[in-house]
């Protein structure tokens, strides 16, 4: 304890004194300009750089690392002393001792967050040199696989004291993670304190007990599992740890690596073991009451989208469940007969519930009334929510404890999943509406929200999109094809929603890759796939392919293919007559879309010189651009001159080409994602009491056959369509009793409550008028193609 009130008072002092000339270092000043030179990050390649930009603007290797921190992060391009102490403060208030090594490059470890996204944090040594790093904290669910230990057989260690389940545990790690000959095998576990949704509910990660100690790091460990002392045995959800044996036990922020968090049921006390269902079923019954006394969040949650095509379509609210994936062999633990599941992206706004939806094979949504694969919301947003740290925002830990161990109780250890689901009921999707879309691809062809078609190439730096209400801003620019060509496309698409980070994706200079900017800094892609930034999410799965996803819903995506970039704005309903700019006035009405910045509606859509004008009077000003410009082709081309360029007269006759390339390309936007949107009605049809059913597919078109249990007798329809109206066909089925009343009939009954019969007809967005008989293929037709795509 006395070094770290010591080493706080260093920062005091550091933090105290500013030895650097003003104007000229760039000490506490990275990412602002320095006056006479520069510490923004664009000044490496304007190579106007302030001499000791490296040293106060540092890189790491790596440059992410777990939540849970141990990661080991090497300082790049600066050396240190190697007698020097070295100390670093994570988020202004965790220290952690660093060290150097023998190649004079420092150290820093990082500490337990409880927070995940970019974590900025200073590393000081005795030469009184501060250094500013930013560091990402990724969620243990989205980290890879090759920074964690590996828990060997997964099923054994979630059944282990269960029937049959018996013996010895074994994990795997990789020795690099680890700088040690010898290390110790520790247990850590979660839970949190106080009153749930009151100011004293806080998280607490523990160290509990020692597996082993000094064992050799050799990459595997097995025990055979005993009982835990009594004051640990309520612990029921944590990871392991292997760390340094030089180490004290449970020493915190120590380089190490942490298993996947798991239910600890090897564990668990001898109750367990002797009938672990019995243990589980009360279990199962407390958490009933227990979540009975908390608040109900169901209201506030997004409802499902109908669809598998739709989910996966709707890239701005939904996003793959890393759990159940079908790019990655739909490995669905948890949802059996699932082949994909996605999630709502944002937490809800007052609880930070999560929502889950699941598909199987045809498309269609799997609901718990029906299977126990069925998609649950969460009472904790897994991925958790800003501001992070505390219950229920507590990123996986939360889901932990409010959704996954009670669905060990429930449904995995005893047979009682009905209570599991009288609480996480799946969401239908009546309420769903589609996101609309409009595009901007090739030679800049636009696609508006409301589907009108057109093309602009003027040269400059437009307003794509902006909705003043909700404070989003996505800007556009386009540079000429090639001097010859009197034509343009779009380079670059830099965006923002009111406070949040500003993102700016733009073709590279290398080959097939799109480059992506936070806030002037280029990001990196190569370690996480996906950012958790300020206001706004960032996904790259590779280098063509960016989403960016804000708070609103709002999404963009940005598709490189070949030379051109394909950029695709999809917006919820709440968006409806709040945007104006080159993508259109988003209202249901195609002829508005051309409304001119002072409002004038282009009259004749088919006169180019006044869609040229309409596009040029959306051109941004100097002080309203999101653009980095960080060469001096964009400073002298796009920086310092005007945002729209008056003297680059494009060629306004040249006639649609059917065998142009881009034109085709357009045929196969509309043919592929954007035209995915189809309407679906969906609601659930439970099986009559002491009946069954057939079918589990609720949307147009579906068919559901009914039965009688052995004594019963079917009143009404024995077969029921979902209609075009969204309503089924025939009459409600009773399963009455015969006369000869037999008793032992079997309870097959329903699990969800009523669900209102509102029937909502969700309208094609995109494509409308482009691709009417595509539009007509029916849901079966759909989900085929979506088992076999793969699309996003
Ligand atoms: C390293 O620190 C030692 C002790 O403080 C000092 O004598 C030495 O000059 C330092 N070396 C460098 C290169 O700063
Ligand atoms: C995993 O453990 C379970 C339970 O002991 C066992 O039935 C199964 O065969 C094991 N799987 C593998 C791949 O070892
Ligand atoms: C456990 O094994 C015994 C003997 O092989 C078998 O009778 C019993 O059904 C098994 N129990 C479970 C839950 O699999
Ligand atoms: C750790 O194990 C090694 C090798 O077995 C042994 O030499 C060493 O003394 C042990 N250290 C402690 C602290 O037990
Ligand atoms: C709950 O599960 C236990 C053990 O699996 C079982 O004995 C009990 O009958 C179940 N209760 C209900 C209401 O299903
Ligand atoms: C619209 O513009 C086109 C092209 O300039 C012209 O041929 C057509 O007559 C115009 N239509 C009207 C209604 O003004
Ligand atoms: C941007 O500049 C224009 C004129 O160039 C000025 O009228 C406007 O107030 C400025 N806006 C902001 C936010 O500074
Ligand atoms: C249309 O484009 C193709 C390929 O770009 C070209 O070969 C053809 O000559 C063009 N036709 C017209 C009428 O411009
Ligand atoms: C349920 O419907 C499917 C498809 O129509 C059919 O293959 C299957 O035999 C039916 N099952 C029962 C129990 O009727
Ligand atoms: C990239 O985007 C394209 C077009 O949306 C899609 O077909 C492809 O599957 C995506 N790739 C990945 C790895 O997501
Ligand atoms: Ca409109």
């Amino acid at each position: 304890m006395d070094k770290y009130i010591y080493t706080g008072a260093i920062f005091l002092l550091l933090l105290s004194c500013v030895c650097s000339v003003f104007g000229q270092s760039c000490e506490g000043r990275c990412g602002a300009s320095a006056g006479l030179c520069s510490c923004e990050w664009t000044c490496e390649s304007l190579k106007n750089c302030c001499a000791d930009f490296k040293d106060f603007c540092v890189e790491t290797q790596p440059y992410s690392g777990t939540v849970f921190g141990g990661t080991d992060f090497v300082i790049l391009h600066t050396t240190f002393n190697k007698t020097d102490n070295v100390v670093c403060r994570f988020n202004n208030d965790i220290d952690t001792v660093g060290y150097v090594d023998e190649l004079s490059r420092g150290h820093c470890i990082s500490p337990l967050l409880y927070e995940t996204g970019w974590i900025n944090f200073r590393i000081s040594s005795d030469n009184a040199i501060t250094r500013g790093v930013c560091v990402a904290t990724v969620h243990t669910g989205k980290l890879d696989s090759k920074f964690k230990a590996v828990l060997v057989n997964a099923t054994k260690w979630q059944y282990y004291g269960t029937p049959n389940v018996s013996g010895s545990l074994q994990m795997t790690w990789d020795t690099s993670s680890v700088k040690a000959d010898r290390v110790n095998i520790e247990l850590w576990g979660y839970r949190e304190t106080g009153k749930a949704y009151t100011d004293d509910w806080q998280a607490e990660w523990k160290y509990l007990y020692t597996l082993e100690k000094n064992h050799s790091n050799s990459g595997s460990f097995s025990f055979v599992p005993q009982p835990a002392a009594p004051q640990f045995s309520s612990f029921e959800f944590g990871m392991i740890r292997v760390s340094s044996s030089v180490n004290p036990d449970g020493w915190w922020n120590v380089e190490a690596t942490w298993t996947e968090d798991h239910a600890l049921a090897w564990h668990l006390d001898d109750t367990f073991r002797a009938d672990s269902a019995a243990w589980a079923w009360d279990k199962c019954l407390a958490w009933d009451k227990y979540e009975t006394e908390l608040p109900n969040f169901l209201h506030e949650i997004i409802d499902c989208p109908c669809t598998l095509a739709q989910a996966r379509a709707d890239t701005g609210r939904f996003h793959t469940d890393y759990g159940c994936d079908i790019e990655k062999g739909s490995v669905c633990t948890y949802h059996p007969g699932a082949v994909h599941c996605v999630r709502a992206i944002q937490a809800s706004p007052l609880y930070g519930a999560g929502q889950q939806c699941c598909y199987d094979s045809s498309g269609d949504q799997v609901l718990t009334g029906d299977s126990i694969g069925g998609s649950t919301p969460d009472r904790a947003h897994d991925w958790g929510s800003p501001p992070y740290k505390s219950p229920p925002r507590v990123p996986g830990q939360s889901h932990w404890l409010y959704d996954v161990l009670s669905f060990y109780y429930c449904c995995l250890w005893s047979d009682n999943c009905s209570y599991y689901f009288k609480h996480r009921p799946s969401s239908g999707c009546v309420k769903y509406k589609t996101p609309k879309s409009a595009v901007v691809f090739g030679d800049p062809h636009f696609l508006t929200f409301d589907g009108l078609s057109y093309s602009f190439n003027g040269k400059g730096e437009y307003t794509l999109v902006s909705a003043e209400e909700r404070g989003l801003i996505i800007q556009g620019r386009t540079e000429p094809v090639t001097d010859a060509a009197k034509a343009t496309k779009m380079t670059a698409v830099a965006m923002r929603e009111m406070s949040s980070d500003v993102i700016e994706v733009r073709m590279s200079s290398e080959p097939n890759r799109l480059e992506v900017l936070q806030n002037q800094q280029k990001l990196s892609f190569t370690e996480q796939s996906w950012m958790d930034l300020y206001n706004v999410f960032v996904f790259s799965p590779v280098s063509t392919n960016v989403t960016v996803m804000f708070p609103s819903g709002a999404g963009v995506e940005v598709r490189l293919r070949g030379d051109n970039m394909a950029t695709t704005v999809l917006l919820p309903e709440l968006f409806s007559d709040m945007t104006l700019g080159l993508m259109g006035k988003l209202n249901g009405i195609a002829q508005d879309d051309l409304t001119l910045s002072n409002g004038q509606v282009v009259q004749n859509i088919s006169n180019p010189e006044e869609v040229f004008s309409f596009g040029a009077s959306w051109a941004i000003t100097k002080n309203s651009s999101l653009f980095t410009y960080d060469s001096t082709f964009l400073e002298t081309e796009y920086k310092n001159a005007p945002k729209h360029d008056a003297t680059f007269f494009p060629d306004f006759y040249v006639s649609e080409n059917s065998s142009d390339p881009l034109l085709n390309q357009a045929v196969q936007i509309c043919s592929g994602q954007g035209s995915q949107f189809c309407s679906g009605v969906l609601w659930f049809l439970s099986p009559p009491e002491n009946g069954m059913k057939n079918g589990t597919t609720y949307i147009q078109g579906s068919r559901v056959v009914l039965f009688c249990d052995e004594g019963f007798t079917l009143k009404g329809s024995s077969e029921r369509v979902c209609q075009q109206d969204g309503r089924w066909s025939g009459e409600d089925t009773v399963c009455a009793p015969k006369a000869t009343i037999n008793v032992a009939g079997i309870v097959a009954g329903s699990v969800i409550g009523g669900i209102a019969l509102i029937v909502i007809v969700i309208s094609i967005v995109l494509c409308a008028r482009k691709d009417k008989k595509k539009k007509r293929r029916k849901a079966s037709v759909q989900s085929n193609e979506v088992v076999t795509s793969s699309n996003f």
